[in-house]
């Protein structure tokens, strides 16, 4: 028995010498069993919380790609909170996964435990969002879409609608989790492109944590203390459909009255953009995961990757929003 699963160990060794990875497998000796007749690949991945719809996708498709990648998975939910992911990247490198992957909740303060890992020989993977660390070797790869471009995509859309409009255009914003890759950035486009014309006017802007209840809660308030919003910028759809409720709970009707540009197009944004009370919908996919588990891969087996893959992505109109929504997977 002891020489079995000597060999076994020895086996696993040379698999995961081959692969040319210098951590373990799995903390279990069926996981280091698992490595020695397979070369599966642990993974230790961070989410960042379940706070949208398009969360709840991401998720899916993280774990789905795994299990068809023949990945083992170490999944956790830091419900939007930075030191959760910080302990769990810590314990993720105590299991000696073979390959980390996080969506970091906000870009700043990781260079510490992204160092630990990388003192620990442990490759780590960004996906969805970006860390603003100076030392890029502190990882290997970003995988998600352009949030900067988002953006710029709305803020294209809203200046060709109201190009013979004399203005001004009074436009409210609700903003991301603050501090997070895709607010900073989706800010940023949308305020350069409208900057061309100063008939727009942001008067007011603030965080909605990516949430449907905050959306409405904050859009509670700009009501309240602007009479004439012509524009809301949600910088996600469950934000915009929580500012839906308050414009209706207002006696305003949303898409007319207050028109809405949102990111993200999951289902529902797509319905409410279908029922003309979203006006535009810029797409950010979350279906991350196929592509993830290619690059984890390849980083775990020392294979070069592009620092950068950015996620292919369109934009809707109600028009082609109800001809996708029947078909659409998220
Ligand atoms: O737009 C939002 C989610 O990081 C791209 O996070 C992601 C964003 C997405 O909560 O709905």
């Amino acid at each position: 028995m002891r020489k079995r699963i000597s060999t076994l160990l020895l086996a696993g060794a040379t698999a995961i010498a081959l692969a040319g990875c210098g951590s373990g497998g799995g903390s279990d000796t069926a996981g280091v069993a698992g490595v020695a007749e397979d070369g599966k690949i642990t993974m230790g991945f961070s989410q960042v919380g379940a706070e949208s719809g398009w969360r709840t996708a991401n998720t899916k498709s993280v774990q789905g790609a795994a299990k068809d990648a023949g990945i083992e998975l170490k999944f956790s939910d830091a419900q939007q909170k930075q030191e959760n992911q910080i302990k769990a990247i810590r314990s993720y490198i105590q299991q000696k996964v073979d390959v980390i992957a996080f969506s970091p909740v906000v870009e700043s303060g990781w260079d510490t435990v992204l160092k630990e890992a990388k003192n620990a020989k442990i490759p780590v993977v960004l996906t969805d969002r970006a860390v603003d660390s100076a030392d890029t070797t502190l990882y290997k790869t970003f995988l998600g879409s352009d949030f900067v471009e988002e953006g710029r995509k709305a803020g294209k859309w809203l200046v060709e609608q109201r190009k013979d409009d004399a203005g001004p255009v009074n436009i409210v914003e609700l903003q991301g989790t603050t501090g997070s890759a895709p607010a900073n950035d989706r800010k940023a486009g949308f305020a350069e492109v409208i900057a061309a014309d100063p008939k727009f006017k942001i008067i007011a802007s603030q965080t909605g944590d990516f949430t449907r209840a905050k959306g409405k809660e904050v859009m509670e308030a700009f009501l309240k203390s602007n009479p004439d919003i012509d524009l809301l910028f949600a910088h996600n759809d469950d934000m915009g459909l929580g500012a839906i409720e308050a414009i209706e709970g207002a006696g305003k009707t949303p898409g007319k009255d207050i028109e809405i540009i949102t990111v993200d197009a999951v289902k529902d944004g797509m319905q409410a953009l279908a029922d003309g009370k979203i006006n535009y919908i810029v797409e950010c996919s979350p279906l991350l995961g196929p592509q993830l588990m290619d690059l984890a891969k390849k980083v775990v087996k020392g294979e070069q990757v592009p620092a950068r893959v950015v996620t292919e992505e369109t934009t809707f109109t109600p028009e082609q929003a109800k001809e996708v929504l029947s078909t659409r997977q998220y």
